[in-house]
């Protein structure tokens, strides 16, 4: 399903402040720490594309180009050597061999990339992994590595989290609803008829909600739950065009990202979104979105809506009257 070459290539990317500055905050109590996060995400969500100075991006020896027509998961992993489960990899893997995975090594300083490898070696026909130099955040990595899914021809893609909150057997619950009903998102969901099957704690399930609340606004859609990781998208123009541009927050990129599939030029219609209530999510201890993290994805809405608002305008303005 993969047939490698070697393409060592390099590739321009922004880094992002947060990802450079994360040392110098490091050594901060946790009240300026949190200070100095939001007034830095208000500087950052202030300014429309990532500044600062490109960094060299190399991609593994091996690589997904020329992969067509088929699915690939994207799974975003920065210092995931201690909770990517290679079992449940393997059982992903095994469930359906038309599935390639990308793993995408957001500069993880710990043993990911030798868990990589072994991973690798394990699974040549169907995982890939990608690596990015510097930690650019989550929604930079899952950019990345959904461009280099549709670069090499998937007709299908999607990302999920490492930890495998939702697990194999819903990841591809929901890639079964997609291909077989006419959607062009289907995305997991905790909040929308929460059963038994949700190990959420409360304190996250209120935050959750309280911010979902204010992502659905500005998204425009109906959706309950716009941050639970396991998501697919058929493959097309819009979704191509809106991941050439970086998304604004490392975090809240979920909701930007919906966003921009609805309201960008020919956008994707409320219909094609498909949200599904998980029976099975467990939220798994080690998670890197802090409190202060939360609080500056949270602040990130702001300068999300102004985009989104933007992107709305722009099309309103090219509608015939
Ligand atoms: N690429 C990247 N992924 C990250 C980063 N932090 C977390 N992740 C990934 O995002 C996913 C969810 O992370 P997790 O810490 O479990 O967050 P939570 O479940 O939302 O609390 C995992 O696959 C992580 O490896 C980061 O800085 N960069
Ligand atoms: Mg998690």
């Amino acid at each position: 399903m993969f047939p490698y070459f070697d393409n060592s290539r390099n590739i321009k990317l922004n880094v992002k402040g947060p990802a450079r500055t994360a040392g110098a905050t490091g050594k901060l109590q946790p009240l300026a720490r949190l200070c100095h996060a939001l007034l830095l995400s208000l500087f950052i969500h202030t300014t429309p594309a990532p500044g600062g100075a490109p960094a060299t991006c190399r991609f593994g020896s091996r690589s997904l180009s020329t992969y067509s027509g088929g699915t690939c998961l994207v799974i975003p992993c920065f210092n995931e050597a201690g909770r990517l489960d290679p079992l449940e990899v393997a059982d992903l893997l095994r469930s359906r061999n038309d599935l390639g995975l990308l793993l995408v090594d957001d500069g993880s300083t710990d043993g990911t990339p030798r868990l990589f490898a072994d991973l690798r070696s394990r699974h040549p026909e169907q995982l890939d992994v990608m690596r990015l130099p510097v930690n650019q955040g989550k929604g930079e990595a899952v950019r990345q590595g959904l461009l280099r899914a549709i670069e090499g021809g998937a007709t299908v893609t999607g990302y999920a989290d490492a930890d495998f909150a939702t697990p194999a057997s819903e990841i591809l619950r929901l890639l079964g609803l997609l291909q077989q009903s006419g959607a062009s998102a289907v995305f997991g969901s905790r909040l929308l008829n929460p059963g038994a099957g949700i190990q959420r704690s409360g304190g996250r399930q209120f935050m959750g909600a309280a911010f979902a609340s204010l992502a659905r606004r500005i998204v425009g859609l109906p959706v309950a739950d716009t941050q639970c990781g396991a998501k697919w998208f058929r493959v097309d123009g819009v979704l191509a065009a809106v991941l050439a541009r970086p998304f604004i927050s490392r975090w809240a990129f979920d909701v930007e990202l919906l966003a921009r599939l609805h309201h960008t030029q020919s956008g994707w219609a409320a219909e094609a979104f498909v949200e599904e209530p998980l029976d099975i999510w467990t939220e798994i201890p080690g998670s890197k979105l802090t409190v202060s993290a939360r609080l500056v994805a949270l602040s990130a809405l702001l300068a999300i809506w102004r985009d989104v608002r933007g992107l709305r305008n722009a099309r309103r303005r090219t509608v015939p009257k």
